[in-house]
């Protein structure tokens, strides 16, 4: 029997609006589940209780089905993020049917869990989280995902995010740039005002922060290789659900 996947929601064609690929047209398949409980999280819902109705058991066929049946062909690249989707083995069919299919696949997670199908996953965001989100990173388990990445030549495909809400953040990705120097490296603005509905103030207030993490970034010589980058979705739709 096909196992099952936790899948919270599927929604595109949209845009991605974060990371390494920020701005290619994708679909979203976002899993329930999360090791973390980040003060911040933007997608709480995957791991507080508020959405467990939502939760559908789906085989990868199923979400497949479900992706042609929102994208059509206006799709050629799928994104699978969570709550945290190193926690679910199962994926590795739906990436392998996704790659069959001639999708590309890019995975988020916060590099808590390793899975053998990363090295399947076309662009992967690994994105460890500062001190600010209240949780701790455990650097033994995250130096062993990058050097597995590192031996198997997938190096290309992964990228490091850090999201930044105070200077003890900054603190915080400069260490871990430095102890992965080799691997790609985004500054991520934190967006702390995820229940804020007015987009016009929630604009101004991300870009004023993205100002500060810009000019924080050009006057810090350890960050001479990472790059900047503010949450496009938010600028855009805010912090509304499913775009
Ligand atoms: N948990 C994953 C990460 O930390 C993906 C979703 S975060 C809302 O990157």
């Amino acid at each position: 029997m096909a196992s099952k996947i936790p899948v919270l929601e599927i929604f595109g064609p949209t845009i991605q609006g974060e990371g390494m690929v920020i701005g290619q047209k994708t679909m979203f398949v976002r899993t329930a589940g999360c090791d973390y409980s980040c003060r911040w999280c933007d997608s709480a819902f995957t791991w507080d209780g508020s959405a467990k109705d939502e939760i559908k058991q789906m085989t990868a066929e199923e979400i497949w089905e479900r992706l042609l049946e929102l994208g059509g062909d206006r799709f050629s690249h799928v994104t699978i993020s969570g709550g945290n989707p190193a926690l679910i083995k199962a994926l590795d069919e739906l990436i392998l049917l996704l790659k069959d299919n001639g999708i590309r696949v890019a995975l988020e997670t916060q590099g808590s869990r390793w899975q053998d199908w990363f090295y399947h996953i076309d662009d992967l965001t690994i994105s460890p989280k500062p001190p600010s989100s209240g949780m701790t990173t455990n650097f033994a388990v995250l130096d062993e995902i990058i050097e597995k990445l590192m031996k198997s030549g997938c190096i290309d495909h992964v990228s490091l995010k850090v999201v930044v809400f105070d200077d003890g953040d900054f603190e915080y990705a400069k260490m871990v740039h430095q102890r992965y120097p080799y691997i790609s490296f985004y500054l991520q603005v934190g967006n702390d005002e995820v229940t804020e509905c007015d987009n016009a103030t929630l604009r101004t207030k991300l870009l004023d922060k993205l100002e500060w993490l810009i000019e924080k970034t050009v006057e810090t010589k350890e960050m001479n290789d990472a790059r900047v980058l503010p949450q496009l979705h938010a600028l855009v739709w805010g912090n509304k659900r499913g775009v």
